[in-house]
């Protein structure tokens, strides 16, 4: 059990992994060059009203073609980790077949600037931008799509496996699955929740296969999926209350966890979901694949959930302004409540502790495994001021707060091992379009000029420091 105890001076070791994230349909733009497919995003960005503001990431921060000065600034910053994902339509146009070179040679000469400027490239396989083809034969309800995700994850890490050895297979298989097919907010925007549990089982066994598909090709690659973790609470000490948050921590948290790191679903979930006929989709031998060992896993940290069970006492419904629809299959009465605290740009609450919170239970409840937060961080709507100048101090307040609990928590005896922020830069958020800003870097998108925020020279001191002041 993780004794937890006040910050020690320099807990951070040698080896910790200061990084920062993107994902490729946040930042590359050039979605119809050197052959790449469509994507589900890019159909959902065509559909109207489906993303604020009608934006589309068709040029988004155009790093394709930028992508040099990119990792100059990552090694202004003095990152020595960069986690970003592959576009898999770039490399299957259709979702199947051979691998298109053009697509995998634009990986191979980023990742080869990332190892010139002495920073390790961690590769996430999927975030979220599903070949439009595979969508069309039924997307991640349908068991096939698991199947063609092994066999991407095996054309990729064929081709990168040399010169990459950190992969994430799925990232936030909660989003992709809950708010791409049952609230409809993300791509492909069905609102289907059976679809939607079928969407998560599948997520779950693609990255088993991928895993399983990669180690057979060659030893030596790190591998583990990021899952996105809230601390939960309920509002207050009531039954209502404490079922409202079983059922989320359930839904959210334990649902993932105890598939991919105990080969099962927690039983009152499954009860839970029976309605929706979720068992049925989980055939014999699967969860020995969904839990399939892994050498890392991913965290994505950003707020907690204190959630309500009783009827109409709903303060502040958190979820989001883009679907009417809940993605809480299942549990679709339960209210999100605030609890007074400090909120970013999203309307999220900041609550370092609860990112403690769910590093302790990691530590707690589950077998042990190196754990990397691969995104944390906060969105708000910067503005470039009359001297070129982003003051973003409350990001820096919020990346500090997270980063003192990172220090506890390798004090405690946690094995965390890398803290990648969320963003690198300015990008295209989701269903927010480019409304609000995660980076440490201010893209302004009519120049595409990248200016450092105060926020980047903050991390960059920090990280030579190798940790925080006391
Ligand atoms: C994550 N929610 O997205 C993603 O991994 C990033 O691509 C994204 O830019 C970042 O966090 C900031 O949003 C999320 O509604 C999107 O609960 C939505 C939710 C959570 C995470």
């Amino acid at each position: 059990q993780a004794q937890i105890r006040e910050p020690a001076t320099a807990p951070f070791p040698q080896d910790f992994r200061w990084g920062a994230a993107t994902s490729a349909y946040q930042i590359e733009g050039a979605v119809a060059e050197d052959g790449r497919g469509r994507s589900i995003w890019d159909t959902f960005c065509d559909t109207p009203g489906a993303v604020l503001g009608g934006d589309t990431a068709a040029e988004a921060v155009d790093h394709y073609h930028r992508y040099r000065e990119d990792v100059a600034l990552m090694a202004g910053l003095g990152l020595n980790a960069y986690r970003f994902s592959l576009s898999w339509p770039r490399i299957q146009p259709s979702g199947t077949g051979p691998a298109d070179q053009r697509g995998l040679d634009f990986y191979r000469r980023l990742v080869d600037e990332l190892l010139e400027a002495g920073i390790e490239p961690w590769i996430t396989l999927y975030h979220w931008d599903l070949p439009q083809a595979l969508e069309d034969k039924g997307g991640w309800p349908e068991r096939d799509t698991a199947l063609r995700f092994a066999e991407f994850a095996a054309l990729a890490h064929g081709a990168l496996g040399d010169r990459v050895s950190n992969w994430m297979t799925i990232n936030e298989p909660w989003c992709a699955a809950y708010l791409g097919y049952a609230s409809g907010e993300h791509a492909p925007g069905r609102r289907e929740p059976a679809a939607a549990l079928e969407a998560a089982h599948h997520l779950l066994l693609g990255h088993g296969l991928a895993v399983e598909a990669m180690r057979g090709q060659r030893s030596g690659a790190r591998i583990g999926p990021a899952v996105n973790l809230y601390a939960v609470s309920p509002a207050a000490d009531t039954p209502e209350d404490l079922d409202a948050a079983r059922r989320i921590d359930g839904l959210q948290n334990r649902f993932f966890l105890d598939a991919l790191l105990l080969g099962r679903y927690p039983d009152d979930l499954l009860e839970d979901l029976a309605p929706f006929g979720f068992a049925d989709c989980v055939r014999d031998g699967d969860m020995r694949v969904v839990g399939v060992r892994n050498d890392l896993l991913g965290i994505n940290y950003y707020t907690r959930h204190t959630v309500s069970g009783r009827p109409g006492d709903a303060t502040q419904a958190v979820s989001s302004p883009f679907s009417t629809v809940s993605p809480w299959v299942g549990s679709e009465h339960v209210r999100f409540v605030g609890q007074g605290k400090p909120v970013t740009g999203m309307g999220w609450e900041v609550d370092p502790d609860g990112l403690l919170e769910v590093l302790a239970r990691l530590h707690r409840e589950y077998p042990a495994v190196p754990l990397y937060i691969t995104e944390n961080g906060a969105g708000y709507d910067d503005v470039l001021d009359a001297d070129d100048a982003v003051r973003d101090d409350e990001r820096i307040a919020y990346l500090d707060a997270h980063l003192r609990v990172c220090a506890r928590a390798i004090d405690a005896g946690i094995p965390l091992r890398g803290y990648f922020t969320w963003s690198l830069m300015d990008n295209f958020e989701w269903a927010w379009g480019y409304s609000k800003r995660f980076g440490l870097v201010y893209v302004d998108y009519a120049t595409q000029r990248r200016i450092p925020k105060a926020s980047a020279r903050w991390y960059a001191r920090t990280i030579r420091r190798g940790g925080l002041p006391d």
